[in-house]
């Protein structure tokens, strides 16, 4: 048996069965990534589980019609199809297996679990950034989508806000259709249903943390991204009561962390409310709620949204910094990333103690071995960053990029189990695939030195961070690949690894060869996990030792105006001191800002914050 949620319907006689699977994807061995603990419920599940959870509520398939709804997500629980077959068989197959939240690199994985069940006539349904993206972007399904309708498995594009009764009663009618195509009507968000999973489903996560959006959608143009073509570019949001309801749930189950999901908080066009709101439940209430956001590197310059996100329990923010070469920023269409605002805003976040995360991506036009090497250590050198995280540039579909190389012919890696952002995809002009691929895997252990590791922590301390939570954090962020040779935003706690839970391309390994090896890797992996740890731990004890002595360097001093001409951020390249030029060109048109409030080339946050904006988002 499934564990299930039974909704109470009084007289039902038949029962619909909904399975909602969040599947993972294989590691490079063909392995599907599991953990024994996850870090964090996934917002796309709970998502989905609480539309249903309405339709299960509000009886809508009659009141003799009970709906259960099991949810398993993959990351942390193994997807036993037989069991599901099993289960389904019991009750006439009348039901549905949903595979959410799916992922470009998660398909080839779908398509997998979907085949057995496929051929057990259960009916499934396939949704999430991988269909929505490519419908979103070609006019007809390509040959992966085809290979999912070709088994009869149903495809769910766009948002599932207000459609999931249409779906629900067409699984139980037996009509499910092909496709549903909801792209080009993304549904209001206000009121909309609260996302939820229950108790065995969280409980497989590390414990107090969990996610949901309070928005989506993002109004910038990066080319790279996914978002803006999926969730389109205009903000919707849900209300500050709705949110509200969310935090005060999770809250009554001991959950007070969370990781907000949208994109680009700063642009969800309600942010200044739902602080407002979650500010009077820390100050009024009591609720000691902390949250991880997202957000662009524009933001600072939006009034009261550093010092509100800090009195909102905001603890760490995650930026989208990607290069600091400004030919790469404006290839990409990222023209909202000013290097010369970078110090600016770092520096506002850190002034009121809280944590900077910043993704890094490696492999776009400009970039060489050497130059992204030299880049790395001028970020160590000038930004006072925390954590800084790696990833290959990627044409994801659903990106502008992915549409330009398909219709351009350009040679795109098919294994669409390796757009997970760790993998060389396509040619690179300036270097080899092996060449990426090295300087992938050195830019972890360039920037995650001892001696760095070690000025994170000064720095860290002389803002009020805790800074042995922090530690915590690298350590996790400086081992995930070299340990587990995943990404630190794929990893969780202690990896678990069945026999048979391998691609079906590749053979299932015998049990004198699996088993040894396994036992082998868990020895070595957690020797060297424990090792890092001590070295870390050793380096948060001498620097704790020191907090007593001020400490400031070069990334911590406040910005000045010459600093443009000292600093390699600004004169590493002829593009950076174009960058530097073009500045001071809009500091002189906006009338000599810079002379109050935040310090440097753009001047004051309220000056020329909408208009960077305004011309950025054009
Ligand atoms: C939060 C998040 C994470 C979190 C948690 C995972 C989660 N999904 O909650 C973490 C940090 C772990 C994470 C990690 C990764 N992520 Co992520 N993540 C997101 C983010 C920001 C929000 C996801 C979300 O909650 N969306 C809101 C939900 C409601 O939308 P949704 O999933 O599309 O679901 C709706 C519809 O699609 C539909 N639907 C979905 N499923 C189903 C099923 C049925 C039956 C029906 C009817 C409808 C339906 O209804 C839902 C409600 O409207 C998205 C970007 C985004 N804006 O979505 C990226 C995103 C999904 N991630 C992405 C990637 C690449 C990754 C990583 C591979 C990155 C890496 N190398 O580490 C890893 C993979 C790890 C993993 N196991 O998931 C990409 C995927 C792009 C693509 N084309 O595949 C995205 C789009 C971001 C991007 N860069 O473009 N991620
Ligand atoms: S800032 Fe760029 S990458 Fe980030 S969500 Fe917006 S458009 Fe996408």
């Amino acid at each position: 048996m499934l564990p299930q949620r039974r909704i109470k319907a009084a007289g039902a006689h038949r029962r619909f069965r909904v399975v909602l699977v969040k599947p993972s994807h294989y590691d490079d061995d063909g392995y599907v990534i599991r953990w024994y603990r996850s870090p964090m419920p996934a917002n796309s599940l709970a998502s989905v589980y609480g539309l249903v959870d309405d339709c299960a509520q509000r009886q809508i398939l009659g009141p003799d019609v009970a709906i259960d709804i099991v949810a398993i997500d993959e990351t942390n629980t193994r997807v036993r199809v037989d069991r599901i077959i099993a289960d389904m068989r019991a009750n006439h197959n009348f039901g549905f297996v949903g595979l959410v939240g799916v992922q470009s690199n998660q398909y080839p994985r779908s398509l997998d679990i979907a085949r057995p069940l496929r051929a057990a006539d259960i009916p499934v349904i396939i949704g999430g950034f991988h269909v929505s993206g490519m419908l979103a972007m070609f006019d007809s399904v390509g040959p992966d989508l085809q290979q999912a309708l070709d088994i009869g498995v149903t495809l769910f594009a766009g948002e599932a806000e207000g459609r999931m009764d249409e779906v629900v009663r067409d699984a139980a009618a037996g009509l499910l259709k092909p496709i549903y195509n909801h792209i080009d009507d993304l549904p209001a968000l206000e009121d909309a249903v609260t996302p939820f999973l229950p108790g065995n489903a969280v409980r497989k996560t590390i414990g107090n943390v969990t996610t949901f959006d309070a928005g989506r959608g993002c109004p910038f143009q990066c080319s790279f991204c996914t978002i803006i073509n999926v969730q389109g570019r205009k903000s919707r949001r849900r209300s500050p009561d709705d949110v509200e309801r969310i935090l005060r749930k999770n809250f009554a189950h001991g959950i007070d962390r969370f990781f907000i999901t949208d994109d680009n908080f700063a642009r969800n066009k309600d942010w200044e409310l739902i602080f407002d709101r979650i500010i009077k439940l820390r100050e009024e209430d009591g609720m000691d709620v902390r949250f991880l956001i997202q957000v662009d590197t524009l933001c600072h310059k939006i009034p009261n949204f550093v010092a509100k996100a800090k009195r909102a329990g905001v603890t760490r923010i995650f930026i989208g910094l990607e290069n600091i070469n400004p030919d790469n920023l404006l290839a990409a269409k990222k023209r909202q990333n000013k290097i010369t605002e970078y110090r600016n805003m770092l520096l506002a976040w850190k002034a009121v103690g809280i944590w900077t995360y910043a993704g890094y991506i490696l492999g776009f036009p400009n970039d060489t071995s050497e130059s992204a090497r030299r880049d790395i250590e001028i970020i160590k050198k000038e930004m006072p960053l925390d954590v800084l995280e790696f990833f290959f540039l990627t044409p994801l579909p659903g990106s502008e990029d992915h549409k330009v190389l398909r219709n351009r012919g350009v040679p795109l890696d098919p294994d669409l189990n390796k757009y997970d952002l760790e993998h060389a995809l396509t040619p690179h002009p300036n270097m080899s695939k092996a060449e990426w691929e090295k300087l992938y895997r050195d830019a972890w252990a360039i920037y995650y030195t001892p001696q760095h590791i070690a000025t994170i922590l000064r720095r860290a301390q002389a803002y009020g961070i805790n800074i042995l939570r922090l530690a915590q954090i690298i350590l996790w962020f400086a081992t995930s690949l070299a340990v587990e040779n995943v990404h630190p935003l794929q990893g969780g706690f202690f990896r678990l690894k069945d026999r048979h839970e391998r691609r079906p391309e590749l053979p299932v390994e015998p049990v004198w060869k699996f088993y040894p090896q396994l036992a082998a890797d868990l020895v070595v992996k957690h020797a060297r996990i424990a090792a890092a740890a001590f070295s870390i731990f050793r380096i948060y004890r001498r620097v704790a030792a020191t907090s007593h002595i001020p400490y400031s360097d070069q990334a911590m001093t406040p910005v000045t105006d010459d600093e443009t001409q000292t600093l390699e951020l600004f004169t590493h390249n002829k593009s950076a001191r174009q960058a530097v030029d073009h500045a001071r060109k809009i500091k002189t048109l906006t009338g000599g800002a810079g002379t109050a409030g935040t310090p440097g080339i753009l001047g004051p946050a309220a000056a020329v914050g909408s208009a960077a904006i305004a011309e950025t988002a054009a």
